[in-house]
């Protein structure tokens, strides 16, 4: 609309019956629109262009500059954060939700995926009160429960064994002959770092009808350690008390059994059923018949902030924003898995596998599990999965392939395991046939031959604090997340952005 201070149309020095003479002020105006106009277009074309080039497909290169292992820190400081306000925790009863509900909001920002929880109910053990522990010789003699000894978790519910007897046994109690002589005896057995045959010989003891078993450490290990780790009774259904006791306490208890003294003991547990859930991020775009999936677990241990045990969780989260930030268009979907229940036994992971259809089975292509990323004592694990089919192996070591590259690359060391001890098994693997992989960065103490391999101290565990109180950010290594968080944002892309990747994980393709 005319304003009202327009001029009089002037007449024009080349008058034409066409051309039509705008005001000084409207001409000026359109000058300036048009200036303006093009210089949007010129820059809607460079976002164009660049979009092209890097938004949808950046390259390697550029994908590994843009994550940044602060960001990885970042990610854990708010972990620290939520850990202090849930009494030094982030586990399913205490912490964890506060946690999912950062990652959640961090991903529902970054708007690079659909985001949805999974819930799931988890038996949860917990001891109500200590375990009483008591000889009755001419002299009453009492142990001290989360001092001499710890109570395991299993799904023996609050008991009163009284006047029992004790008895030993050395190797796997054998059929009928175990089932007549422990029968209603607290047997006395070694302890395994295999916990399949603690598990086993457990189980037996449990169906000769023992009345408990305690569980000998070697005489370095104390049995406060032992009391949040163990899930293996729990999962698997063993129904009688088991206890670890230490190295003292097994040479009175000889002395008790040949005087054939008695014992009396009273556990206080309490078995529950909690809810929980998973996190899942399926990325916007990439073929949904060659899925990969990227799982981290996000719960800590009771009484244990969880910061190196949440490393992989952290990685796997600034990983996802990064690639967000690159407005990333995989060539295969990915999705993002941030799993619970995991320290109560694969809880979430296992949750999701079964309620997956054979179909949405046979769409995934690849499984990589983040966890443990930044152990004090490192070493750069490739993770591998356990003989499975031939097919899956084959698969599984094209993806450890890929990893040996990007430790070539950047001149680091690297080994491989096959360890489901702290990580979460190779449950995909194992029990769909999805080809495997992920990193680790160790728990166990360093030999001094992988001490000359990989530097570090000898002798002392990878990471001292696992499961315990002092797994905060003071006791993680800064340099092992920056090394394996790199590693893994590697990978993801070459999987994620090959064509015809079946082919590829088969050698069938280049
Ligand atoms: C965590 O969230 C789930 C789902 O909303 C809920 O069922 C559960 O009770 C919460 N846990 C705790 C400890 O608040
Ligand atoms: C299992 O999957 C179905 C369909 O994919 C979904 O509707 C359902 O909510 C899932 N159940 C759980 C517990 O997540
Ligand atoms: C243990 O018992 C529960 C409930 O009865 C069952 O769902 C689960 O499959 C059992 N686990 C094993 C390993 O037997
Ligand atoms: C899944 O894959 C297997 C093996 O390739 C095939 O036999 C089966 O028919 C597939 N199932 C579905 C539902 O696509
Ligand atoms: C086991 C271990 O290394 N603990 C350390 C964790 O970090 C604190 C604070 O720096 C140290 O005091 C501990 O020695």
């Amino acid at each position: 609309m005319p304003t009202t201070e327009s001029t009089p149309l002037l007449p024009s020095s080349q008058p034409s019956s066409s051309s039509i003479t705008l005001p000084r002020t409207w001409r000026r105006a359109l000058e300036w629109g048009l200036i303006c106009g093009l210089a949007v277009l010129l820059f809607i074309t460079a976002l164009v262009f660049a979009e092209q080039k890097f938004g949808g497909h950046p390259s390697m290169n550029m994908v590994i500059k843009a994550l940044h292992t602060n960001d990885v820190m970042e990610h854990l400081k708010a972990l620290v954060e939520v850990a202090k306000h849930h009494h030094n925790s982030r586990s399913i009863r205490n912490g964890y939700n506060a946690s999912a509900e950062y990652i959640i909001h961090q991903l529902e920002d970054s708007g690079a995926c659909d985001v949805s929880t999974q819930i799931f109910p988890v038996s949860m053990w917990e001891k109500k009160e200590n375990t009483e522990f008591i000889i009755l010789t001419g002299d009453v003699a009492v142990f001290v429960d989360q001092q001499d000894f710890a109570t395991l978790k299993s799904t023996a519910p609050s008991t009163l064994l009284f006047d029992n007897r004790l008895i030993e046994i050395d190797d796997l109690c054998s059929a009928q002959e175990c089932s007549r002589t422990v029968h209603k005896k607290l047997v006395i057995a070694p302890y395994s770092y295999q916990m399949e045959e603690n598990v086993d010989i457990a189980k037996r003891l449990a169906k000769a009808n023992a009345a408990a078993v305690l569980f000998v450490l070697s005489r370095s290990s104390n049995p406060v350690h032992f009391e949040d780790q163990h899930n293996s009774f729990f999962e698997s259904n063993v129904t009688l008390p088991v206890f670890v006791m230490d190295n003292n306490m097994y040479t009175i208890l000889l002395d008790v059994m040949q005087g054939d003294y008695l014992v009396n003991i009273q556990t206080s547990v309490l078995i529950t059923t909690t809810y929980t859930y998973n996190i899942l991020c399926n990325w916007k775009s990439g073929d949904d018949k060659n899925k990969i999936i990227v799982g981290s677990h996000l719960d800590s241990v009771e009484n244990s902030p969880g910061i190196n045990a949440g490393s992989g969780a952290a990685t796997s989260l600034a990983i996802a924003l990064t690639l967000a930030k690159l407005s990333y268009q995989p060539t295969n979907q990915l999705v993002f898995a941030w799993w619970s229940g995991k320290e109560v036994g694969d809880a979430g992971i296992s949750r999701y596998l079964h309620n997956m259809t054979e179909e949405q089975v046979n769409a995934t292509t690849a499984y990589i599990n983040l966890d443990i990323l930044g152990s004090q004592n490192y070493i750069p694990y490739i993770l591998r999965t356990n003989p499975t089919s031939e097919v899956v192996n084959g698969r599984s070591q094209q993806i450890a392939k890929i990893f040996e590259k990007y430790f070539d690359q950047v001149g680091y060391k690297y080994a491989h395991t096959s360890t489901t001890d702290g990580t979460e098994h190779d449950v995909f693997a194992v029990k769909a046939g999805v080809a495997y992989g992920g990193l680790y960065s160790g728990m166990g103490p360093k030999t001094p031959s992988q001490k000359r391999k990989f530097g570090g101290i000898a002798y002392v565990d990878a990471d001292p604090c696992y499961q315990l109180a002092c797994d905060t950010l003071d006791n993680v290594s800064t340099e092992a997340i920056n090394l394996l968080s790199h590693a893994a944002i590697y990978v993801i892309h070459a999987l994620s952005s090959t064509l015809n990747l079946r082919g590829y994980l088969d050698g069938t393709t280049v």
